[in-house]
This record gives C-alpha cells, sequence and structure tokens, in this order.
C-alpha cells in the first residue's frame, strides 16, 4: 500500500505506481470481494420486471398479437407491442456507418424498430414486452401473449442470400439481398500487377459467426422521474454520451439533458456492447408509461438470441507473387453477414480495419471489395477486433498457402516481404500509413522465444505418441485509436478538490481492462499525487461532460493523452501560483514528483497544497479564476498501430480429431507500456478469444428454417482454462509519435493474432496429410472428417 501521508515517500512513488509499473489492479479489491457494483446490484425500489416476447420464426408476417389474457394475469403492470410504439410517436435505432450501393446511390436504411410492427427479420426479433411486478409474473404473461406468424423462408448464409431466388429480407434490398459494396484501393494497379505476376495463390476461407458472451449478460434498468421530467438509464454500455444522445435525438426526441445514462461496472462488453439496443429505450419508455421503474436482464439464452452477433464473412483472397517470392498484389472479396437489421455499427467491421489486409509487408497493390448482405440473422457488430483479425487472417493464411505452393519457407517468405525498420513511417499498399515498429526484430525475438529451429524434434516426438503437432507463425498488426473512427476526440477533467484530492473524470469507460489503474499510473507519474488520494471516475453523462467512450483499442492512447494534456495545464497553472507562494519567479521553479520547488533551495510546496490554496483566493490575490484543474479535449492526428509476432504449436490426435494448443509466444509492440500487466492480461485475454474461435466458438443456424442451433453454453464452444497453455509475452516496444506519452492501443492485439496463427499451427500439423487448408472452427469433427477425406492419419 502507498504512504498515506502526501509528506512521506513522494519521490518513489513514480517508480512504485507510475507509468511502466506492474501495479497490480486497484480495482480487483474490491471485485474478489463481491463489492462490484453491475446494474443488476442497483436496487430500486417498486421496479416492475420487463420480459422481451420474441419471435421463435426467422422469417414471418405478423398477422395478429393478442395481448388480452396476458394483460388480465394478476401482477401485470402491462403489455406492449410495437404499435404501441409508432402511435407514441417512438424512432428507430440507426447505423452511423453509411455505405452505397454498387451503383453508387446510397445504401438502403431499413427500420430497426424496437419491437417489430408488421413482420420478423430473425428468431429473436423482439415483438412484445410483458411488464411485471415480478420476473416469475412477467414470464408467465409473456407465455400468455399470443402471437399468430405467418412463417416465411429465410436467409442465414450471405453467400446463399445473394443467389437468385433466395428470400428478400427486405423489398429495399431485393432481388439479391445485398445492403452495400465498398471497394478500396487501386483496382487497376491490381489487375496490372497480377497480369504480371510470376505466381497467384488463392484462397477461399470463412471467419466463422460468433457471439462476445461476456461474464456479465445486457441489462437495462430505466427510471422516469417525473418531477424533474427526466429519465435515467442505468446500463452495461461502451459509450454512455454516444448512447444518451442515440436516445434523445433519434428514439425518444427529448433534449439530452432530459437523460442520463450511468454505466457501473460493466462485466466485459468486447464490442458487442458498442452499440444501443432496443431494450435500452424499452426500458425508460416503459417506465415512463407505467410509472415505475423497469429492469430488464438477459438470460444467457436470451444473450445468444439478441445480442448482436460478429465477424460472419466468406471471402476469397489472391497473392501475387514475382519470381523472388515477392508480394506483387493482394485482392480480397469479401461477403460480410450483416444481419436483419443495420445496428449502430454494422457495416463498421467489414469496411473500416481493410488497411490491416496490408499486414507488415510491403505488398505495393492491394485491392478489397466487400460485399454487405442482408439476412434473417442477428444484427452484426464489432467484437474484438472488428475487422482487424479477418484481414491479419486473409494475408497470413495465403502467405502460408503461398510458401508451400512455391516451395519457399514460411518465415523466410515473409522476411522477403517485409516492412523494414527504416521505412517507418511507411505508407502501405492500402489506407495506412504505419508510425513506428520494428517488424523484423519481433519476429526474430519470436523465433528464438518459440525455438522455431528445434520444433522438428517435437514434431518427431508428438509422432510418437500418435500425433500430429504442428507450429504456426504470423505477423500481427493493426489500427488503434486513429483518426480513422472519425469522430475520435475524446475528453478528460483533472481536478484537485479544496482538500487537495484529485479526481479524473475520464470519458472512456472501463469494462474490465483495467483503467482505474492505468489512470491513476498517469497520474502518480505526471502530476506526483498518491494513488490513494486519486479518485477515476467515468461512465455517468452527469457526472463527465463529454465521451467517446472505449472501443478500438483507444482508451489509454486518446484519453490518457488528453489526461497527460490536462496535467500539463494543471502542473503550468500550479507553478505560476507556487512562485507566488514561495515568492520565486515563475520560471525558477522546478516541478518534480509532486513537489514545486525554487530552483537550488529547499523551499518546497507539494501540488495539494498548492491546490488547497487554490480555492483560497486571498493566498494568490492576483489569480481570477479559483481552484487546480484542467478539462481537456484530445483528438489525435495519427492512428498507433500495435504490431507483433506470434507462434504458436498445437498437437492433434488423428484418431479424435481432438486439437490442443501446447505452446505461445507473443512479441508485442504497443509502444510505451503503462502497465505491464495490464498489458499482458490483455494479450492473454484477446489471444484466448482467438483460440476461442479456432478450437469451437460458432453461432450456427439451421439453413433450413433460420433457427439458431447454438443458443447455449451446451452447443457454444467456449475456450476454458484447460485448453490455454502459458503464454509468453515478450515486449519490443516502439513508442508512437501520435500521442504525447507514445503509448498504442493494446485491447484487441492478441485476438489479431491469435486467429491466424493458430489456424496455421492446425494446417501445418495436417500438412503431410496434404491438407491446404481448413475452415474455422477447428472442431474435432472438422478435423477428423479433413484427416478421413485425406485418407487417414499415419503420423509416423
Ligand atoms: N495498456 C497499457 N499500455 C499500453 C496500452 C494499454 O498498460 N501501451 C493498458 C491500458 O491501460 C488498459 C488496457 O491496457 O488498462 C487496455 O487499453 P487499450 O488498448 O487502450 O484498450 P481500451 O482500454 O480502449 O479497451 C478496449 C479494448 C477493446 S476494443 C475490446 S473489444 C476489449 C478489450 O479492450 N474488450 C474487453 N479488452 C477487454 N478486456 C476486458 N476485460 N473486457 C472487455 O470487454
Amino acid at each position: 500500500m502507498m504512504p498515506a501521508s502526501p509528506k512521506s515517500g513522494d519521490e518513489s512513488l513514480a517508480s512504485a505506481f507510475g507509468i511502466g509499473q506492474p501495479q497490480t489492479r486497484v480495482e480487483d479489491a474490491r471485485f474478489v470481494q463481491g463489492l462490484g457494483r453491475f446494474v443488476d446490484d442497483i436496487e430500486m425500489s417498486g421496479a416492475a420486471h420487463m420480459v422481451v416476447v420474441r419471435s421463435p420464426h426467422a422469417a414471418a408476417k405478423i398477422e395478429s398479437i393478442d395481448i388480452s389474457r396476458a394483460t388480465a394475469m394478476p401482477g401485470v403492470l402491462g403489455v406492449f407491442t410495437g404499435k404501441d410504439l409508432v402511435t407514441e410517436g417512438i424512432g428507430t435505432l440507426h447505423t452511423s456507418v453509411k455505405r452505397k450501393r454498387r451503383d453508387g446511390s446510397a445504401m438502403p436504411e431499413p427500420p430497426f424498430r424496437l419491437l417489430a410492427l408488421d413482420a420478423t427479420r430473425f428468431a429473436g426479433d423482439a415483438v412484445a414486452i410483458v411488464l411485471g411486478d415480478s420476473l416469475a409474473t412477467a414470464q408467465d404473461a409473456a407465455e400468455q401473449v399470443s402471437v399468430t406468424y405467418e412463417d416465411l423462408p429465410s436467409a442465414t448464409d450471405a453467400v446463399a442470400a445473394v443467389r437468385e431466388g433466395a428470400p428478400a429480407v427486405w423489398p429495399q434490398a431485393a432481388p439479391d439481398n445485398v445492403c452495400f459494396v465498398f471497394e478500396q484501393g487501386d483496382r487497376a494497379a491490381v489487375d496490372a500487377a497480377f497480369a504480371s505476376a510470376h505466381h497467384v495463390t488463392r484462397l477461399d476461407f470463412r471467419v466463422s459467426r460468433v457471439s462476445a458472451n461476456s461474464l456479465e449478460p445486457r441489462n437495462a434498468l430505466g427510471v422516469f422521474d417525473p418531477a424533474e421530467g427526466r429519465y435515467t438509464l442505468y446500463t452495461g454500455t461502451q459509450m454512455p454520451h454516444k448512447l444518451r444522445a442515440e436516445l434523445a435525438e433519434t428514439i425518444l426526441f427529448v433534449p439530452a439533458t432530459s437523460i442520463r445514462v450511468v454505466s457501473p461496472d460493466v462485466g466485459g462488453a468486447f464490442g458487442m456492447k458498442g452499440s444501443p439496443y432496443p431494450e435500452q429505450a424499452l426500458v425508460l419508455w416503459a417506465a415512463k408509461k407505467i410509472g415505475r421503474p423497469v429492469r430488464w436482464s438477459a438470460s444467457r439464452n436470451e444473450s445468444f438470441l439478441s445480442d448482436y452477433h460478429a465477424r460472419d464473412t466468406a471471402s476469397s483472397v489472391e497473392l501475387a507473387l514475382n519470381s523472388e517470392g515477392i508480394f506483387l498484389a493482394l485482392r480480397i472479396k469479401t461477403h460480410a453477414n450483416l444481419g436483419a437489421y443495420l445496428a449502430f455499427n454494422t457495416p463498421h467491421s467489414s469496411t473500416n480495419n481493410l488497411g490491416g489486409l496490408a499486414g507488415t509487408y510491403r505488398t505495393p497493390h492491394i485491392h478489397a471489395e466487400v460485399v454487405g448482405v442482408f439476412t434473417t440473422t442477428q444484427p452484426n457488430a464489432p467484437y474484438r477486433g472488428a475487422g482487424r483479425p479477418e484481414a491479419t487472417y486473409a494475408i497470413e493464411r495465403v502467405i502460408d498457402v503461398a510458401a508451400a505452393e512455391l516451395g519457399i519457407d514460411r518465415v523466410e517468405l515473409r522476411k522477403r516481404n517485409l516492412i523494414p525498420r527504416d521505412a517507418l513511417p511507411f505508407k502501405t499498399g492500402l489506407v495506412f500509413t504505419y508510425d513506428s515498429g520494428d517488424f523484423k526484430r519481433n519476429m526474430e525475438l519470436a523465433l528464438q522465444a518459440a525455438d522455431w529451429d528445434g520444433f522438428e524434434t517435437r514434431r518427431a516426438e508428438a509422432a510418437r505418441r500418435g500425433h500430429l503437432r504442428g507450429i504456426g507463425i504470423a505477423n500481427a498488426i493493426e489500427i488503434a485509436g486513429g483518426p480513422f473512427n472519425n469522430p475520435n476526440e475524446e475528453a478528460a477533467d483533472v481536478r484537485f478538490d479544496a482538500n487537495g484530492d484529485l479526481t479524473i473524470l475520464l470519458g472512456t469507460h472501463n469494462h474490465g481492462q483495467g483503467h482505474e489503474t492505468a489512470f491513476r499510473q498517469i497520474a502518480v507519474s505526471l502530476l506526483g499525487v498518491h494513488p490513494e488520494r486519486t479518485r477515476v471516475a467515468s461512465g455517468d453523462t452527469d457526472l463527465i461532460a463529454h465521451g467517446r467512450g472505449t472501443f478500438g483499442s483507444r482508451s489509454v492512447m486518446v484519453g490518457g493523452a488528453a489526461v497527460a494534456r490536462a496535467s500539463e495545464k494543471i502542473v503550468a497553472r500550479a507553478r505560476r501560483i507556487a512562485a507566488g507562494i514561495l515568492e520565486a519567479g515563475e520560471n525558477d521553479i522546478e516541478f518534480d514528483a509532486g513537489y514545486f520547488r525554487v530552483a537550488g533551495t529547499d523551499r518546497a510546496i507539494r501540488i495539494e497544497e498548492v491546490a488547497r490554496r487554490s480555492h483560497v483566493p486571498a493566498s494568490f490575490p492576483e489569480e481570477a479564476e479559483y481552484g487546480l484543474s484542467a478539462s481537456v479535449i484530445v483528438t489525435p492526428k495519427e492512428a498507433s498501430f500495435p504490431n507483433g509476432c506470434h507462434i504458436c504449436e498445437v498437437e492433434i490426435d488423428p484418431e479424435t480429431g481432438l486439437m490442443r494448443l501446447v505452446a505461445y509466444v507473443v512479441v508485442d509492440d504497443v509502444g510505451t507500456i503503462i502497465n505491464p500487466l495490464l498489458v499482458k492480461g490483455q494479450i492473454h485475454g484477446g489471444m484466448v478469444q482467438g483460440l476461442g474461435q479456432i478450437q469451437g466458438e460458432e453461432i450456427v443456424y439451421d439453413e433450413s428454417n433460420g433457427q439458431i442451433l447454438t443458443a447455449s453454453f451446451m452447443d457454444y464452444g467456449m475456450p476454458r482454462a484447460e485448453d490455454v497453455p502459458a503464454i509468453t509475452v515478450i515486449s519490443n516496444p516502439s513508442p508512437t509519435p501520435s500521442n504525447s506519452l507514445g503509448v498504442k492501443g493494446v485491447g484487441e492485439a492478441g485476438t489479431v493474432g491469435a486467429l491466424p496463427v493458430i489456424m496455421n499451427a492446425v494446417v501445418d500439423a495436417l500438412s503431410p496429410l496434404g491438407i491446404r487448408h481448413l475452415d474455422m472452427p477447428a472442431t474435432p469433427y472438422r478435423i477428423w472428417a479433413a484427416i478421413q477425406a485425406a485418407g487417414g492419419a499415419a503420423a509416423e
């Protein structure tokens, strides 16, 4: 624990708790004691429970809804349908990412209603809400809501949905269900490079559909205060301010000041909680309607049926090479499954991070085409990486296939094409300009740590046990916190109170990343304050004036830069006040570790004392303002590009097809590290989410009727602790010039590398059987079937 008195041990503070220190998370003390405060922990007397009646059909016409039996049940406080919302002029959800159709016209944006009106478009689509004085009452009454549907044909697969004769999800996108066609890159230059290529490698692959499965399911607690005419929404969200704006401007049509959004502790979000959802608006509307607070919390099964899903792309990628194995061009065509509705970020993942296709390579020309397709499935939304893992998967898988086709070692092929360190900043063949890094060194460190050269011995040893062992390598790079997610400013209010204690109010919002620790560390280093006398707060629109939120691995890079700038402003003002108190010239005052000192003397004053005095204007009469605080907004002009090299090994039991990840090494460059423990934790967590997607996670629909077949943990294969080997994380940092702290993001880095590297290792293990590619997830059945199709395994 840090000394409580600001008078002792100040100089050692930064070395104990400052930037770069492996400080354990201060928030864990409350979490491990069960003192976390999640939405369900908030008691609200008289709160009604909301249950959502959901469509059992993937596509259906609603012929009638009979609510009479449900309404008459004791304890039922109200039953409402889409018609009630229309009657009351309630708006719809909408998307922030606009794309065009192939002919240049605007993409269709069919209405995303809070409750379906005359048709449902996925199994789980919300049709009615039932409010009861207990959850059991509301659940029982929900079963009595009688909806007559006319079942219609469904279309769950994006590639099939564009084919002639596929059922039309929306008349606006008939006949091919195409919402948009998005192109990036110079198609003519790419075509010319392909025409002159010595070799072209083509790979068709799918990135499976997954669900985030946060530990704390989605929830919402709505309160309406008739005295003030004001709504309060308690909900787990990544972007409280944006949610408030959407609720105010497009759904409830009230001034934003009439809505307060509070997002307390959030038990995991992973991108999935980054968009507004129907239930968040419904609890507010219903609370006003019935005159009682309204709470809703998704069950796990309901989460599978109503959370926005992610990934779900089918691509063909082609790599053109010259006779020396130099990459000349890359092109990719992707069908992206958008789901039935455009949620706030739906087109984002498939179109905004295509720049990652360049990888860490010099490929001069790249072209990407993405066809966004409506289907009768849940809306698509960002999920850890949001297009970055998909892009890295494309380039890193096709390199392995190209290496095999050309008979060039896959490490050698990568090295021949790497962007050299002295070429940075480097404008890639598609969109991005990389800031800093040493990709070659990343590879060298990883190859060494993973004992790449000793692998054949391990393969042979596994073969003696009857197992197939494979090793994979993938270079990873992704964008973090850049201006590409416009607008991308972030706010921080840093203020001392009259006692000299510090509060940091953040526009970003923690949902498990450790912000309460990391932002304290920044303040300790820059202001010399005590972590115990510093409070970090976020997630309340009444408390915090402005914020974009937490997504795109931006919080510490953009939010941290805002805190750093605010700290500079505070020190500048405090120096003026300190000069007055110490009766010295401002230029003679040095600031270090929380002390303002007259240079060359022992006359000094702590920043906390300056803060206290700043609230007593008599002690600095020349100052008009009082207090010591700064409110800052920072807009990064450039993005950062966290990068790294991942190497892993897998073993496969050919009898059962069971694959196990047995070794994993990551060399990562996340710029300046605020806290190495947090960075490792993020890489571990991100990697495990990638492992989950490769080894078993998949949302599967029955194509014949659009029913989701994997809506429970009995059917959806989450990774378990026993699936994860020890992970070696080595840092090779190149601080980025894009922000004052030199920080690059890390929140998604683990996932970006994990997808390709694990699949590369799986295919390597199977390559002696002539297997060239396997689509994820590499389940035991899929591996076993591939082995059988290849004529069976003969592990020597
Ligand atoms: N950090 C650091 N040094 C760096 C970079 C980051 O010490 N050079 C620390 C930060 O202080 C922070 C953590 O690592 O505590 C992640 O920082 P950052 O990369 O800025 O990412 P964000 O905080 O913006 O978090 C967003 C990111 C995303 S986009 C997803 S998705 C994701 C992720 O974080 N969702 C998560 N990690 C998650 N972790 C948890 N537990 N829960 C989620 O929902």
